[in-house]
């Protein structure tokens, strides 16, 4: 690829660090709390994590390292959707392995967790790094999603690990590849290896987060792109004032991203899918929501507006996350002669026997365009691919029929043109922002701390976000104690609790005390492209909804 100017520019960045993290890696103490217990279904989960279960926290602090410098040989991974900052987090790991000792090997596994299953790798020079230090994207050794899942996968990890001599696994990835990064250390301790493996957390969706994962890295990029793209759209509509845009946006079940850039950007409706599965509200009633909207800015004159919709409502709205389930457990049952189902109308005459007769009633109204995205191919993990459901489409769609209905009962009286949009693929390799420049660098060389300290199943964690970076806090959560057992193609399984948004947290309720005013006025806002040069409070910022959850905005 061409050198931009920016990207010359970024080459020089320096990422701030905590004050932890700063100096030589022999200063670097580890302090341990105490065990730490699961989210729930804790006695299953002793029993499938017999030897990583109830491991400490673990905080790094300024001290001493009480370990050799060794030379380590690791590899990492990148796993999954991409997100800004990946390869800072391989920089860091990078950099953490040399300070540690300069005869340390790092090893990229090309193209996901297959890299390691079939042995293909690059080593990683400095130069490599170099040309790829605050850049976004996974390029560097390109990402997957496979999943290490058959007896055989796991053994041929352990196998590859052991013919490069390998010290320790970092899998770059979001809850899923984590769960596998879980799974993958307890493993190798059962087969008497003594590999580490170390997650690190990785998800523009914004969903792998807790107590000590205050954020996953990209979110914080993505967003502030999004948020860019749908201010100068706002910009448009409020120049023309003829068209009403329909916004999906990325992010999987979680309306994390949908709620930071309703609140970075102002719509007049930005829906929650977490909040419409507790009210239960259905499928004409997100329809009324939208078209309460359009007919009160007619009233005004404003036939123009902006509804940002999360890429998973679908899953949320009781009726149709129903029939999802119940198409999930039918190919679950019975995969192999569903493959054999060619055309959407014999794959419907195949459900017809199989699903609810309400489910299979819902299903066969839908639009044919989007019905057929509702059966494609799950993804290796067994999620729906809500990404390529056209929500937007169904909405306007909906959304036109409801009010030519009103308009022939003289309930409507302006113009509805709409426009759908969706913003996913455009935010996930950005220029990452000075603050997941920073975060990914940090995580890249905490992972490094973590392996030169002889942990395993741990998760590198940077927190205190919302403070400068010196004041952030480094270390390690293990793994386990972020999961639960979930129903995953027809059987429980070990994985990690995806976090949703919280509506009894500051930044639904924010956004809660506004959205009646957007619905109606235009109060847009337009925060524009990111800031990489100039003052923290232009640059450095991290999310609005972080800022809010640790009160350090009204
Ligand atoms: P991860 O969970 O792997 O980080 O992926 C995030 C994501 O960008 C989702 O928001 C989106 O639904 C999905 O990836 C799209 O997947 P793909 O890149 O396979 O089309």
């Amino acid at each position: 690829m061409e050198i931009s100017a920016l990207q010359k520019a970024r080459y020089e960045y320096r990422p701030k660090l905590p004050a932890c993290l700063a100096g030589s890696m022999h200063d670097i103490a580890i302090e341990t709390g105490g065990a730490a217990e699961a989210v729930s279904d804790r006695d299953e989960l002793k029993k499938i994590f017999k030897h990583t279960y109830g491991k400490p926290l673990i905080t790094f602090s300024k001290g001493d390292n009480k370990q050799t410098n060794r030379e380590i040989k690791a590899g990492v991974i990148l796993s999954g959707g991409q997100a800004p900052g990946g390869h800072n987090v391989i920089a860091g790991l990078y950099d953490g392995l040399q300070k540690w000792n300069p005869g340390s090997t790092l090893y990229g596994f090309l193209d996901g967790p297959k890299g390691l299953i079939k042995n293909k790798t690059t080593i990683l020079t400095g130069e490599i790094v170099d040309a790829y230090r605050n850049t976004g994207g996974f390029d560097i050794i390109g990402s997957g999603r496979d999943k290490i899942e058959k007896p055989e996968e796991f053994a041929a990890s352990l196998k590859t690990a052991k013919t490069l001599g390998l010290n320790a696994v970092v899998i770059i990835g979001g809850d899923d590849s984590n769960t596998n990064a879980a799974l993958l250390a307890e493993y190798f301790i059962e087969q008497g290896s003594d590999i580490q493996v170390i997650g690190c957390p990785k998800t523009i969706d914004g969903d792998l987060k807790n107590e000590y994962i205050e954020t996953s890295f990209g979110f914080d990029t993505a967003c502030k792109t999004y948020s860019e793209l749908i201010g100068n759209i706002m910009r448009d509509a409020n120049s023309s004032k003829k068209y009403w845009h329909f916004i999906k946006l990325m992010g999987r079940a979680a309306s994390h991203i949908a709620l930071e850039c309703a609140l970075q950007t102002q719509p007049n409706v930005c829906l929650i899918s977490e909040e419409i599965e507790e009210k239960k509200i259905s499928l004409n009633q997100v329809v009324d929501i939208i078209c309460d909207s359009i007919i009160k800015r007619a009233e005004n004159g404003d036939n123009f507006g902006v509804v940002l919709i999360p890429e998973g409502l679908v899953e949320f709205i009781p009726e149709i996350k129903q029939v999802i389930n119940e198409i999930n457990d039918a190919i679950a049952r019975d995969r192999e002669n569903f493959s054999k189902v060619g055309s959407f109308i014999d794959q419907l005459y195949w459900f017809s026997m199989r699903i609810s007769e309400v489910s299979y009633r819902i299903l066969s109204a839908l639009p044919p365009e989007i019905g057929m995205e509702f059966l494609m191919d799950r993804d290796p993990h067994g999620n729906v691919q809500v990404s390529r459901i056209q929500t937007e489409k169904l909405l306007i769609g909906m959304v036109e029929k409801k009010l030519k209905t009103l308009k022939d009962e003289k309930k409507f009286i302006g113009s509805f043109c709409a426009m759908g949009h969706f913003f996913g693929y455009e935010g996930r390799c950005a220029f990452p922002s000075n603050f997941d420049s920073d975060y990914c660098y940090s995580l890249g060389l905490s992972a490094s701390v973590l392996i030169a300290s002889g942990l395993t199943g741990y998760l590198a964690c940077v927190r205190n976000l919302v403070a400068p970076p010196d004041e952030w806090i480094a270390g390690g959560v293990p793994l386990t104690m972020m999961m639960n057992l979930e129903q995953r193609r027809g059987a429980k399984k070990p994985v990690i609790r995806k976090a949703l948004v919280e509506l009894s947290g500051s930044p639904f309720k924010s956004y809660k005390s506004l959205r009646d005013t957007w619905l109606v006025t235009t109060s847009f806002c337009v925060p524009g492209a990111i800031q990489y040069f100039g003052p923290p409070e232009i640059c450095d910022q991290p999310p609005l909804t972080l800022q809010l959850e640790k009160n350090k905005k009204e």
